[in-house]
Formats: structure tokens, C-alpha cells, sequence
């Protein structure tokens, strides 16, 4: 506003809507921050303190330059600006607004009102062009019109970023469901013998998940995308038929220990009887991690004796790897018990260890399952083992995991 349109604070004349109520009970968008940039010292406090009134944070800048410098601080959720300003013009006040904030809406105001400053008001982004002297009414509709727009573009904006999650996030779904299907076509079994602690003779072999699809390239990364794409079911099928389907063939006396996901035991596919474990189940030891928990699975103890009436004998698998030990030996009383390579890693020289063994041997004894060591890759760790009365050995030590089965 220039020096020729200075007016007294009652410029800023009150509403005249009669049925204006007040005062009036202060919306929730009332709570937005209003940029004033005006020049008149009495014009501006006199629209400050009315801003305020209706509920509104206003900062004011008593030149083009202080705005901007303003503006480069914080973004106003409205900028409210005088078109005539002693420094920069309240068009490149707007103009700076634009540049930094795309969407800020701006009102102009203007004592000697034309076309052609409505028409530099509209060049400008400005959303409203109001003339001085101000009505109340009409500045409050208008900031209250420009903060509801500011609000739906927000809304506008976080919908299309969401929408565009959501597009990524199916995407990577789709991509992932894609690699599964490839890697259900293509995993294999690898078996690694279970040794005899006494004599080193071949007592069973684990069938262990392998793939070599770059996309799924651990069996951790396939249940991982099994788990996500709620396929743990169809896994587990295809598992257990690809990992007995050697031993069907080859009608061999040894014993095979097949790894459960814990959601495979709520799959009616594992208990049928033409399943493929199920003809040979005498001689199938089925493992469950003491990983993950067993505690939302319904009916645990009936499936478990289910399992056993089939004539499956049970492991818990990674003992001492987890905070269930105690839980999963006196639920599952397992035939057999895995202790974690974590245990059995160095066994040999930490005393700690040693004692946790020995412990996990003489309970696991005592309820009448047999211990097998996994992990062993030393003859150090091997002889302690031996010595810690381990039944049975698993590990590198003893043979890694191999496509073909340990005795062809
Ligand atoms: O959770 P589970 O115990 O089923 O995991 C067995 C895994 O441990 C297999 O992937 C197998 O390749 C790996 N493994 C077997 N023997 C050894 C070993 O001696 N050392 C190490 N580091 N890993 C082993
Ligand atoms: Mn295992």
C-alpha cells in the first residue's frame, strides 16, 4: 500500500452481516498462519489484531523484503500481501512465494483496485484480489476460502503419494509372487548326514532347502517371500515331497529329518495319509525351531500326537538358540533335541558353553530324547562334544550338504 493510500485503522471497517454471531466458535483451520505484508503500521496491527480475534497466527512484514526474508524461514499457510510496498512490489512478494512454495495460496489487496492489478494478481497465482478499505467479512471469507483450498491440495498431495506407495509396494508384490512361482519350480534338497557320536557311522540325513535364483537366493529369502505372499503352506508341500522322493525310490534304511515351519503344523496336507512323508513317517524325524513361536498354533499338543499316531518322531531344532527351551522341550517332548551351532561353536574352549551343553544333554537324557550337535566344523569341537555325551553329529566336520544323498 503506498503513502497515498494510508488509511486510519477503521479503515479495517467491522462486518456488517447481522447474523454474524459472536463471538464465534473458532474452526479448526482458524488455527492457520496468515503472512501480512503491509507497509501502514495502523493497517497492519489494526488487521493483525482482528486476524488473531478470528483464531488466526499472524506474523506481519512491514515491507517486500522483510516477506521474503520471512517466507525463506517458514511457510505461512496463507500469504496475505498489499500490492504497493515501499521496497519490491507485492507482486514479487508473491512471485518469491510461488517459487518456493508452488502451492501457497496468496491474497492481494489494493487500495486503488484496476484491471490491470487484477489482472498481475492473477499472473501471480494470486487466488483473490480484495480492495481496500477491507470488510472483515470479506477478508475472513477469503483467508478461510484460500486455507480450505491449501487443506484439500495437502489431502490431494498425500492421496497421490499414497496412491504411488501403494503402486510401488504392488509392483514389488507382484515382482516378488513372480521369483516364488520361478523358485517353486526350481529349488532343490540338499541332504547332510547325521552322524553317530560313538563310530562317525551314518545315522541320518536333514534335507535342507537350496536355490540358486539370484532373487531368492538363501532358504531364509524363500520362506521370507513365502511368509509375505502367505504361500508357507505350499512350500512346506513341495518341500516335503522333493525331499522324500529320493528316499521312496531308493527304499534306504536311513533315517531323514525334515525342517516344519511352524504354520505347516495347521496344514492339513501334513497329516493325510497319502501325503508323501506319511508312508515312510517311521522314519522321518520332523523338526521345529526353537526360533520362532509355537504359541499361536491351536490345538499344538493334539497335532503333535497326531503326528506321533503316524509314527513321526520330533526334534526341536536350533535349541538354545532361542528364550523357549524349556517351553518347547516340555511341550513337544521331543525324541530329539538339536543343539544350535551357537552353543557348539567353540565349545571346546569356553567354559560357559560347555556347561550349557552339558546341561541341555543331561535334561534332554533325562526326558528320554536324544541329542544331536549341529554345527560341528572342528575336531576340537567334535571331541568335546563326544565327551559332553552327545549322540549325534552334525556339520561341516562331518559333511556339508550335497544334492545327491550322503551314500550314492
Ligand atoms: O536351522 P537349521 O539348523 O535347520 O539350519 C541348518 C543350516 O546350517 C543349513 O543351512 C546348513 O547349511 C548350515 N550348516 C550345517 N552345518 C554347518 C556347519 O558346520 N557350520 C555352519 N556355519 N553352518 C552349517
Ligand atoms: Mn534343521
Amino acid at each position: 500500500m503506498g503513502s497515498s493510500s494510508r488509511r486510519s485503522p477503521a479503515s479495517v471497517r467491522p462486518a456488517q452481516d447481522p447474523h454474524r454471531s459472536s463471538p464465534h466458535p473458532v474452526p479448526e483451520s482458524r488455527r492457520a498462519s496468515v503472512l501480512v505484508t503491509e507497509d501502514d503500521p495502523l493497517v497492519a496491527s489494526a488487521i493483525q489484531a482482528f486476524l488473531m480475534i478470528e483464531g488466526y497466527d499472524v506474523q506481519i512484514a512491514k515491507d517486500g523484503g522483510e516477506a521474503i526474508r520471512m517466507l525463506a524461514h517458514a511457510e505461512p499457510d496463507v500469504l496475505l500481501t498489499d500490492i504497493g510496498l515501499p521496497d519490491v512490489d507485492g507482486f514479487a512478494v508473491a512471485r518469491a512465494a510461488r517459487e518456493r512454495y508452488p502451492n501457497i495460496p496468496v491474497l492481494m489487496m489494493t487500495g486503488r483496485p484496476s484491471v490491470a492489478t487484477a489482472t498481475a494478481a492473477l499472473e501471480v497465482g494470486a487466488s483473490r484480489h480484495i480492495s481496500k478499505p477491507l470488510q472483515c467479512a470479506e477478508l475472513v471469507l477469503a483467508i478461510e476460502s484460500a486455507v480450505a483450498e491449501r487443506l484439500r491440495a495437502k489431502q490431494r498431495d498425500a492421496a497421490f503419494d499414497l496412491q504411488r506407495l501403494l503402486g510401488v509396494e504392488k509392483r514389488k508384490t507382484a515382482d516378488l509372487q513372480i521369483a516364488l512361482d520361478d523358485v517353486f519350480g526350481s529349488f532343490w534338497m540338499a541332504y547332510q548326514p547325521i552322524v553317530r557320536a560313538s563310530t562317525g557311522g551314518l545315522f541320518a540325513c536333514e534335507a535342507l532347502l537350496r536355490s540358486s535364483d539370484p532373487r531368492l537366493p538363501t532358504p531364509l529369502a524363500v520362506l521370507d517371500a513365502a511368509e509375505k505372499l502367505h504361500e508357507i503352506h505350499a512350500l512346506g508341500r513341495i518341500v516335503r515331497e522333493r525331499a522324500a522322493a529320493p528316499f521312496l525310490a531308493a527304499q534306504v534304511g536311513t533315517v531323514l529329518f525334515v525342517n516344519l515351519h511352524s504354520r505347516d503344523l495347521l496344514d492339513d496336507a501334513l497329516f493325510a495319509p497319502d501325503a508323501p512323508l506319511s508312508a515312510m513317517a517311521h522314519r522321518v524325524v520332523l523338526e521345529i525351531t526353537e526360533r520362532a513361536p509355537l504359541t499361536d498354533i491351536d490345538d499344538l499338543a493334539r497335532r503333535i500326537a497326531d503326528l506321533r499316531a503316524m509314527g513321526f518322531r520330533l526334534a526341536i531344532d536350533d535349541l538354545g538358540a532361542g528364550y523357549a527351551a524349556m517351553w518347547a522341550l516340555t511341550v513337544m517332548e521331543p525324541e530329539i533335541v538339536k543343539i544350535d551351532m551357537s552353543l557348539v561353536r567353540g565349545v571346546d574352549q569356553n567354559p560357559t558353553k560347555r556347561s550349557i551343553v552339558q546341561h541341555l544333554v543331561a535334561m534332554s537324557h533325562d526326558s528320554g530324547a536324544l541329542v544331536v550337535a549341529e554345527g560341528v566344523e572342528t575336531e576340537a569341537e567334535r571331541l568335546a562334544l563326544v565327551s559332553l555325551e552327545c549322540d549325534f553329529l552334525q556339520g561341516y566336520l562331518l559333511g556339508r550338504p550335497v544334492k545327491a544323498l550322503p551314500w550314492e
